[in-house]
């Protein structure tokens, strides 16, 4: 084996058609002869084992034989050869870092006290600023490895997951059946704050009176003279609203999106028909929101926009971030989500055939399923579709078909739709791919929700509480019983990816990460200026929900 990193271990098992414990795989990285022991616990193994684990690693190579490489050698030992190669940022705010500071020291080790994992493993002897030492006893280590417990992340829960539950036959009723219950979910988050009247009712009340519309934005047009006329239409037809151009709160207007459902308040105009609207209500997430904590040090990694297959995916990034999460620093990282584009799939766009590496579909899932395998055995796995992947691209998206499944079964992920609601530790993460964000980021007027801050886009998502609001144009919507795409329950946690942009911020306490990309610019990218954030893996600590943005 040419280098004795653990994620060669991995390769070469995986190679062989094995996933593995976190600490099977140290404890055959730390023998003198990796090669010959991955030999031994591959021909250990019966056929049918898909994972090793460090028992079963322990009863193969438990002849004496367990002295540590490192010790002989502390070259060889590059668990921490990954942490080299990134930088690291602690980002707790709205704002995005400058630029990445200095990679970490072990300043984080104070808190892993208070980790499940705690145990012999935790002792300072792992610590990264000791490591030396640590290798320099080949006893201690040993006796360490023996005794760690791995990762126990406790499987997620998953909710609000079209998977297994579409209904829609594409018929007419069936877009009728999801506009219907939007506007019944939504406008019941709206009813509350205003005194509204529906729009039939409108059309008998006095010339002069207070009144409010709860309302999906049917249309917006601009009259003659600058002022804004909205449509707002509710179960029983339409009512206009007139929003007056020199109202200082007329930008709101920049931020609607057809189909949205909103409130407008105002008054009637004397002679009835139209609203002079005094103010806009969005269904929000309140401001005195308060996000739920994990009880213990935990941490998920955050990745999307894999896309394997693609001759700009980053494989040596990718290696190095596997690398990573081999280390001791990255011993809280118990949890993946992965949120889309896996592959890069086949006739996304036009002219994508002329940058695949890999042309068949199942190959490209063959081969992120190899990339899944250089993942340590005993973290959490949670993956949703994307526009790339091999599911229907009308949203909501269903998890990926069995025949998907079989492949990337190695890993045993958790497989759920677009979107889904993922509860880590407690956490609640509303995980979405992000076709929408192109949208918002088109149509919203202001230069603040751009390609270049996606998480103020992923903001108005949440401020209407809805993750693909506008029908039609780019997004795909499909019909179902019920709208899946209602942000019912407010998250703790926002994941999205898609734009291929990093984004870390805030909506009323809600964190807003969307995670970059794993592939290089492309072609169409450099064409439209897109530059791509790259080998991006956003570290969410579920405690506290600091958000540490780890590049490779
Ligand atoms: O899309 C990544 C980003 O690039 C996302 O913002 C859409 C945009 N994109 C990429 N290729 C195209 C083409 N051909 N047309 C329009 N927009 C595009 P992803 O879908 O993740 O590749
Ligand atoms: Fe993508
Ligand atoms: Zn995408």
């Amino acid at each position: 084996m040419p280098d004795s990193t653990p994620v060669r271990v991995v390769r070469e098992l995986a190679s062989r058609g094995y996933n593995a414990e976190r600490d099977a795989v140290t404890l055959i990285a730390d023998t003198p002869d990796p090669d010959a022991a991955v030999e031994r616990v591959v021909d250990a193994a019966g056929d049918d084992a898909l994972t090793l684990t460090a028992a079963d690693v322990r009863d193969t190579l438990d002849d004496g034989s367990r002295t540590s490489a490192r010790a002989a050698d502390p070259d060889a030992a590059s668990t921490d050869g990954g942490a080299a190669a990134h930088a690291s940022e602690t980002v707790g705010s709205a704002e995005l870092p400058d630029a990445p500071a200095a990679p970490e020291t072990g300043a984080r080790d104070d808190t892993r006290d208070g980790t499940a994992s705690a145990g012999a493993s935790d002792t300072p002897a792992r610590d990264e600023t000791t490591r030396d030492s640590d290798r320099a006893d080949a006893t201690n280590r040993a006796d360490e490895t023996t005794t760690h417990d791995g990762r126990s992340p406790t499987p997620p829960e998953v909710a609000g997951d079209v998977t297994g539950h579409s209904t829609g036959a594409g018929e007419y009723g069936d877009f009728v059946s999801v506009f219907r219950d939007r506007y019944e979910r939504l406008s019941k988050k709206l009813r509350g704050r205003v005194n509204h009247r529906p729009t039939d009712a409108l059309d008998t009340m006095p010339g002069g009176s207070d009144a409010a519309i709860v309302g999906m934005v049917n249309d917006i047009r601009s009259t003659a003279s600058g002022h804004w006329l909205i449509e707002l239409e509710d179960t029983n037809g339409t009512f206009p609203a007139l929003v007056m151009k020199d109202r200082d709160w007329a930008d709101v207007v920049d931020e609607l999106l057809l189909d949205e459902v909103i409130a407008i308040e105002g008054t009637l105009a004397d002679d009835g028909g139209i609203l002079f609207a005094d103010s806009v209500h969005f269904p929000d997430v309140p401001r005195t929101y308060r996000p739920s904590t994990a009880d213990r040090h935990v941490q998920a990694a955050l990745v999307s926009d894999v896309h394997v297959g693609s001759q700009e995916f980053a494989g040596e990034r990718w290696d190095a971030f596997a690398d990573w999460l081999h280390t001791p620093e990255a011993d809280p990282v118990e949890y993946l989500l992965v949120g889309g584009d896996m592959v890069e799939g086949v006739g996304v766009y036009p002219d994508q055939d002329e940058e695949l590496d890999i042309v068949d579909v199942y190959e490209q899932y063959r081969a992120f399923s190899e990339r899944l395998k250089d993942v340590p055995g005993d973290m959490e796995i949670v993956m949703i579709p994307g526009n790339h992947d091999a599911v229907r691209l009308a949203e909501p998206q269903p998890g990926f078909d069995e025949t998907l499944r079989d492949i990337m079964s190695a890993h045993d992920a958790r497989i759920v739709g677009n979107p889904a609601t993922v509860t880590v530790e407690g956490v609640d993460v509303l995980m979405y791919h992000g076709v929408s964000l192109d949208e918002v980021i088109a149509e919203h007027g202001d230069e603040s929700v751009s390609y270049d801050a996606p998480h103020n886009a992923m903001a108005q998502l949440l401020k209407k509480r809805h993750v693909a609001p506008q029908y039609g144009g780019r997004m795909r919507v499909a019909p179902e019983e019920k709208d899946y795409l209602v942000i019912d329950d407010v998250p703790d946690v926002f994941h999205t990816g898609h734009v291929h942009k990093l984004g870390i911020g805030e909506y009323h306490n809600v964190k807003l990460i969307n995670s970059g990309s794993w592939q290089e610019q492309t072609a169409f990218q450099q064409s439209v200026n897109i530059d791509p954030d790259v080998g991006t893996a956003p570290i969410l600590d579920l405690d506290t929900l600091d958000i540490t943005v780890r590049m490779f």
